[in-house]
């Protein structure tokens, strides 16, 4: 199958492009490398050293023999969008290439208003040139667990029949997200449903939870296929980040009371989902919510494992309660349906304290490359400037 990766240079995005490409998929990267800017931007970098895009696809052609083409360009520039797709002519669209932090978005009025236009644009862009140029191309979509926030109710995928006043329909199940980032998921979302409609699009929504673990088979196979590790108070997601501090003798920091709940993933697990996604692609006129997470945890249970996981490497992490800088409930009811993937074949690797040592061993060889200061969380929900 001819699979483009959009966003193949980020996290999620280098993994899976590699992923598919050792299963004799063809692919293709997109991407504007905006990321490493946005690192520069930050003052932070990957805990991992990472290759240039170039350097990364040349070393999996010399390891793999396979070839993997890009695309540099914004997916904002609909010129850029439309000529890829007409040169490339994917059969999956796999789009990863959105601006994903919470925390970035909610640093001020330009970092929101930037990232609502780069996704929602940039995806809008893409649904135009598969409706123009490949209409029967299956549109694979990262959207996010936080699309629906915390309801005190089970959450479904994607859809919830609801009885009203004697009648009954099934509708897309209610969406609170909790920043600025998350509600630009929910625009996206609510675009591809319309094109599903009017188009008769073909379209799968991923409504991934917070990923963690870094390497897949493919990315450890070469130090230049290295994938990125974020770890700083912006882009560095809870387990990852939890782990670093612990490895750097840093505060585990852990926000509010901790009671936050969410739907986490392994990163090995990801690819493996976006493969089972393009495989079983959605029928013309379809448009599908999977949530994509294997298991929930809270905060203060993750930070508590990596506590008691680093002791035993002699490491002395203190866990500490923060006083939140984000604006979400500590504590609250959360239980997520994710069976549409496993009964697709998925098979999770579920969190064990094996992968949160080895996560650690892999921070503490790349301790000299931690910019402590970046630990701290410099975004605060109620007040939006950046200190
Ligand atoms: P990432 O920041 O590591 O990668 C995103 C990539 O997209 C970057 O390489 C960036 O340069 C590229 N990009 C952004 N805007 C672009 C544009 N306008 N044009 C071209 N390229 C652009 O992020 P990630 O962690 O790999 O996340 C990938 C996707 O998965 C995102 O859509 C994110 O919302 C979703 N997701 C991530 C997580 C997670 O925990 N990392 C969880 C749930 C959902
Ligand atoms: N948190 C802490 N301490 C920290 C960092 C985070 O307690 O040092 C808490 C946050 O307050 C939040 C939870 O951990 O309650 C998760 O935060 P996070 O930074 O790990 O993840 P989040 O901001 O939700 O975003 C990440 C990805 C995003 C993706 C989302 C999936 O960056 O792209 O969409 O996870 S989900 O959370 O399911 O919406």
């Amino acid at each position: 199958m001819r699979i483009l990766v959009a966003g193949g240079d980020g996290f999620c995005g280098w993994p899976t492009a590699l992923y598919l490409s050792s299963r004799s998929h063809t692919v293709a990267i997109a991407d504007n490398l905006a990321r490493r800017d946005w690192d520069a931007e930050l003052g932070t970098e990957s805990l991992t050293e990472i290759s240039s895009l170039d350097d990364r696809v040349s070393r999996w052609k010399e390891v793999s023999g396979k070839e993997i083409s890009t695309f540099v360009g914004d997916l904002c520039d609909e010129d850029f969008v439309y000529s890829m797709v007409e040169s490339f002519e994917p059969e999956a669209f796999v789009h990863f290439g959105e601006q994903r932090s919470a925390p970035y978005s909610m640093i001020d009025r330009h970092h929101a208003v930037f990232t609502q236009t780069n996704n929602v644009v940039g995806n809008l862009n893409i649904m135009f040139a598969i409706q123009s140029l490949v209409p029967d191309c299956h549109l694979i979509k990262l959207g996010t667990m936080g699309e629906y926030g915390t309801p005190n109710i089970d959450i479904e995928e994607g859809w919830i029949e609801i009885e009203h006043k004697g009648r009954k329909d099934t509708l897309p199940f209610p969406k609170q997200p909790g920043s600025f980032y998350h509600l630009s998921k929910v625009h996206d979302s609510h675009n591809i449903m319309f094109a599903r409609r009017i188009w008769g699009m073909r379209a799968t929504d991923l409504n991934q939870g917070v990923v963690y673990n870094v390497e897949t088979d493919e990315t450890s196979s070469d130090p230049v296929l290295a994938n990125r590790y974020d770890y700083d108070g912006v882009f560095g997601t809870a387990l990852n980040r939890f782990i670093a501090q612990a490895a750097n003798g840093n505060d585990i920091t852990v926000y509010g009371e901790g009671g936050q709940t969410r739907g986490f993933i392994d990163i090995r697990d990801t690819v493996r989902c976006i493969e089972i996604a393009a495989e079983n692609p959605a029928e013309a006129g379809e448009f599908r919510v999977f949530n994509q997470f294997t298991e929930q945890w809270s905060v203060l249970q993750l930070a508590k494992l990596v506590e008691k996981v680093a002791k035993t490497l002699d490491l002395d992490p203190r866990l500490t309660h923060l006083e939140n800088p984000r604006v979400e409930k500590e504590a609250h009811y959360f239980k997520a349906a994710n069976t549409r993937l496993i009964d697709l074949g998925l098979k999770p690797h579920l969190l064990t304290e094996e992968t949160v040592e080895k996560l650690l061993l892999v921070a503490l060889e790349n301790r000299d490359r931690i910019h402590p200061e970046t630990f701290e969380a410099r975004v605060n929900w109620r007040s939006p400037r950046y200190k």
